[in-house]
Formats: C-alpha cells, structure tokens, sequence
C-alpha cells in the first residue's frame, strides 16, 4: 500500500451561482443570499455572495444592514435562501463527483473529499487530470463552477482548494507540503479563528511555519496537549484522518487512535470494544440492521488498509460485530508486518426495517 491522493472538490460562492444560473442577468451585478431572521422585514445575515458583491466587502455571516450599506451605489439582488433548489443541483453534482473517486465523503451541500489513490494510480499528474476532467463535466452538465485542491490527505487538499479558489485547480505534492504551507498565514488552518489567531500571534505565531517552529512545551501550556498536537501535525502538512464513505443510510463507523503502535491483537481489540459498542447504540437508535462488517487500520506509516465480511442474514446483533472484528484483526495482523497506530469499526449493507416494510407496503397497494 502506498500514501494516499486525496481531492477536495468545493463549489464556488455556491447559493448565488445557483442564482445567477437561474437568472444570468444577476452575473454583473451583487447577489447577496440573505437569511432572514423574521425579527423585522430587513434584519437577518448574509449566507453567501458573489464574487461582485465579495468585492465591495460583502460575506458570509455580516449583518444585512451592513452589506446594504457596503453595497450603497453599486447595483445589487438581495434574494432569500431557496435551500431545496441549491439541494437539487448539490445532489445531481454530488453523484457526478463520486463517480469519480475510489472512497467518496460528502462533507457539505457543496464540498466532498475524494479518495483518488488507486483511480490515479498514485500519479499526482493523473490526479491533476482527474480533477480537470471532474470539474469540466460538472460545467458541462450544470453550468457551476467548482474549485479543487489536491494533496497527500484533507487537510492539505482543503487549503489548496481554498487558496485556488474561485474556479482554480492547486496540486501540491507531498514534497510540496511545507514550503506550501509554511508561509501561509496560520489562520488557514481549519479550528484557527479569529480568537486563537490572535492569541498565537501574541506568542509571535503568524505563519504556519512559525507555528511548526514553535515550542512543543509552551504551546502545550496555552492551548492543552490535544490541540497542541493537532496544530502541530497540522502546521506540519500531517493528517490521517481517513476519506470516509459519506451517507447516513450507508455506514455507520467509528475510529481511533491507540496509545502507542501495536501489533497486538488484544490491545487493538480492547480498544474496538468501544468503538462496537459506539456503533452498536446507533444501530438500535436507528433500527438499523447491517449485512456487512468492516475493519479499517491506519498504520504507522500512515498507509490504510480495509478489510471486511459480508453475512447472508441481516443482523443487529453486537456479538456478530464483534466476532467478525476479531476474525478480520486475527488474519490481517498475521500477514502485517507494521505497527497499527488508529482502529476503525464500520458496518453496512444496510437494511431499513421501516423501508423494507414501506417498499412492502407501496408494492401491494400498486397492485
Ligand atoms: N453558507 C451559509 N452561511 C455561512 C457559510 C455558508 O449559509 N456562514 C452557505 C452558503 C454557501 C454554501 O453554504 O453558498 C457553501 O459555503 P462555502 O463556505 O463553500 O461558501 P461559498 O460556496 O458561498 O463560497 P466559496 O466560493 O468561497 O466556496
Ligand atoms: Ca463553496
Ligand atoms: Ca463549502
């Protein structure tokens, strides 16, 4: 197994062009997507904006009151969300994309990771390929315009994707990884706002660099060990955090991460135990019953690997879940020769009780 390609498609200042497709005389003027609180007739927040209004200061989150006044003079559309016309385009794009990828994540109405490493054939050109084509098709079929980035996990392909942005393609291999991200400023980084920006820059960190240079130790001491540890793989372009097949109606997975690389059976099933049982109250919740079991071990080389059992007869049964986990962690550790650093639990195959009954039901009244 080698290291990962990972693609994070995202589409442009997505409600307004869905807008400016519907009407394409909006395209010159500001289109500001408004979220009507129904306090007053005019209060409420922005939701999004094109590119024209993005330019006089316009964005997402403002005060209505205040992007009318940004936008004095300038010929502007404040339009309310139509959520369920956004949806029926996200939907129709979500399916071109995933045809696209070998592990597909939708992560938003207009955003999905795509696991392209076996598809490019671990060939960052041909990924570069893939996402023109992908983009390309998307145009073609739908008239919107989709930013992507592409990188050795989410994390570097989430910020390629926004530096590109709009309609831009940015690749970075892994050897580009840190001089790509080092001069960036440290807030691109995803769970850095405004508030924790400001307190690294009071310990002299603006770039990513500077927080990848940075003190392990104090920054332990401002921001606690969990989070100084992500800023610290993320600072260094690490993350491996799985593509996921995205979907409530098809998984449901858990994993995580064990306290030291191990190849050994016990400890990797004791910490399994937590993650069955995790999946097992969903299932109940969602009276949900699965024919499918999975395993998923990140390993210490970051490479991942899957492993799964299909079964006849639907189940909700927790020993199912964990007899097949067992079996399946048996077998692939015997013929791994790393260590295992993260766990992952995953059932599928899913079959609906109320939707078996529903299809029953729809199928006899058809008659
Ligand atoms: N959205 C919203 N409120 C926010 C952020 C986003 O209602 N605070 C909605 C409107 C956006 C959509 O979600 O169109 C997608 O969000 P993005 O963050 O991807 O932003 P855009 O697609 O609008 O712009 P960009 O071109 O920067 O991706
Ligand atoms: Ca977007
Ligand atoms: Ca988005």
């Amino acid at each position: 197994m080698h290291a990962r390609i990972v693609m994070l498609v995202d589409l442009d200042y997505f409600f307004a062009q869905c807008e400016e497709l519907r009407d394409p005389t909006l395209k010159n003027k500001a289109v500001v997507i408004a979220m009507y609180s129904g306090r007053t007739a005019e209060s409420g927040a922005v939701s999004t904006a094109n590119y024209v209004a993005r330019y006089h200061g316009v964005k997402s989150g403002i005060p209505l009151f205040l992007a009318k006044k940004r936008l004095e003079g300038v010929e502007s559309v404040f339009l309310p969300v139509d959520f369920e016309y956004y949806e029926g385009i996200s939907e129709r794009i979500m399916r071109m994309l995933k045809s696209y990828a070998d592990i597909f994540e939708q992560v938003g109405i207009d955003e999905a990771y795509l696991d392209v490493t076996r598809r490019a054939s671990d060939n960052y050109d041909a990924a570069r390929e893939l996402a023109q084509q992908v983009r390309s098709e998307v145009m073609i079929q739908t008239q919107i315009s989709s930013s992507a980035g592409i990188g050795p996990n989410k994390l570097v392909a989430k910020i390629a994707c926004e530096i590109g942005k709009p309609n831009g393609l940015t690749v970075v291999t892994p050897s580009e990884v840190i001089s790509f991200l080092h001069p960036l400023p440290v807030d691109r980084i995803l769970g850095v706002g405004r508030k924790t920006a400001a307190r690294l820059e009071n310990l002299g960190v603006r770039t990513v660099g500077d927080l990848a240079g940075f003190d392990a130790q104090r920054l332990t001491e401002v921001f606690g060990r969990k989070l100084s540890i992500y800023f610290h793989n993320a600072a260094n372009g690490v993350d491996d955090e799985p593509v996921e097949e995205s979907g409530e109606a098809e998984s449901i997975s858990r994993i995580a991460t064990l306290k030291a690389n191990t190849r050994n059976l016990a400890l990797v099933l004791d910490r399994c135990t937590e993650l069955i049982h995790e999946i097992h109250k969903e299932l109940v919740k969602k009276k949900l019953r699965f024919r499918q079991v999975g395993i998923t071990a990140v390993l210490s080389d970051l490479t991942i690997r899957s492993r799964s059992k299909t079964f006849d007869q639907p189940s909700r049964d927790i020993e199912t879940i964990c007899r097949a986990v067992r079996e399946l962690f048996e077998k692939f550790l015997a013929k791994s020769d790393l260590g295992v650093r993260r766990v992952g639990v995953r059932v599928s195959a899913f079959e609906k009780e109320e939707l078996a009954q529903k299809q029953l039901t729809s199928f006899f009244t058809n008659q």
